[in-house]
């Protein structure tokens, strides 16, 4: 059962120990009509990353998810992806993690300086609605926080490997003023996510269902597409799009 987790933040709370899915209850809350809710775990037994990838989800770290109810249409969602990484990346900085941003949804650590990158956080959205309107978005944010890195996968990293351990409400509670202040003020969201971007400038391979792109990684788009030059011009590849970037 859900218990008050004590929070002032512009979310309603919902905290569990241990679930199998924060992003699986907050879309149940989002076919129930809520609202602004927040479901926080303290473990997840089942994870879930992009395209049925599993996400390890251990005690202590921090596993979010946001109910949006966006008056935006569906190309715009991914714009709400680019928020919650920046918002994340600001937290993590906060609290002394050197932390940027891969597009299209992850919060990593660079390690050297040829783009290797250890990562240390990963955003899902999922969402409902029609073609030009989203009924709701549910926003999933995993942040390997108070974790030894020996109980995550392979090129993982957590704040208490970077920095110290933090006080998971007060993360919590910067990490969603952040998102609001964002969520509410989609313009600011690109510039935002730029100036956090390990990205870009970065030459890049993407893969995508039927192809590759490799070129240099330039900018995104308005709606948080991201623009390559390619040998063969200039390609815009949209966030569903993405299986894998890596640089090289
Ligand atoms: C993501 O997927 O990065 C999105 C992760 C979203 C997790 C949150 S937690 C709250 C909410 N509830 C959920 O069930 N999910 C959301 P993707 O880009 O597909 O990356 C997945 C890949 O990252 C995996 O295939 C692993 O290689 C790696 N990975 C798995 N767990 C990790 C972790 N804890 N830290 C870093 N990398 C991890």
């Amino acid at each position: 059962p859900a218990i008050e987790y004590g929070l002032e933040a512009p979310f309603s709370i919902e905290y569990h120990d241990a679930v199998e899915s924060t992003n699986d209850l907050a879309r149940e809350r989002a076919v129930e009509g809520a609202v602004d809710v927040a479901v926080l775990a303290d473990q997840q037994r089942g994870g879930r990353g992009r395209l049925d990838r599993e996400w390890s989800s251990p005690p202590g770290g921090v596993w979010v998810s946001v109910v949006n109810r966006p008056a935006i249409a569906p190309p715009r969602a991914p714009l709400y992806t680019l928020a919650a990484a920046v918002a994340t990346a600001r937290a993590a900085r906060e609290a002394g993690v050197d932390a940027r941003i891969k597009w299209p949804n992850d919060v990593v650590v660079p390690v050297d300086d040829d783009g290797g990158y250890l990562k240390l956080a990963g955003v899902l959205t999922e969402m409902e609605g029609e073609t030009d309107r989203v009924e709701w978005l549910v926003v999933g944010v995993g942040v390997n926080a108070n974790v030894d890195a020996a109980t995550l996968p392979d090129r993982a990293t957590s704040v208490r490997e970077r920095a110290d351990d933090v006080d998971r409400r007060r993360f919590v509670q910067r990490l969603l003023e952040e998102f609001d202040g964002l969520r509410t003020d989609l313009e600011a969201v690109v510039p935002a996510w730029r100036e956090l971007a390990l990205t870009l400038g970065q030459r890049v391979r993407i893969e995508r269902p039927r192809d590759a792109v490799v070129g240099d990684a330039v900018d995104v788009t308005e709606t948080g597409a991201l623009v390559v030059d390619t040998d063969d011009g200039r390609e815009t590849v949209s966030t569903g799009d993405c299986e894998h970037l890596r640089p090289v």
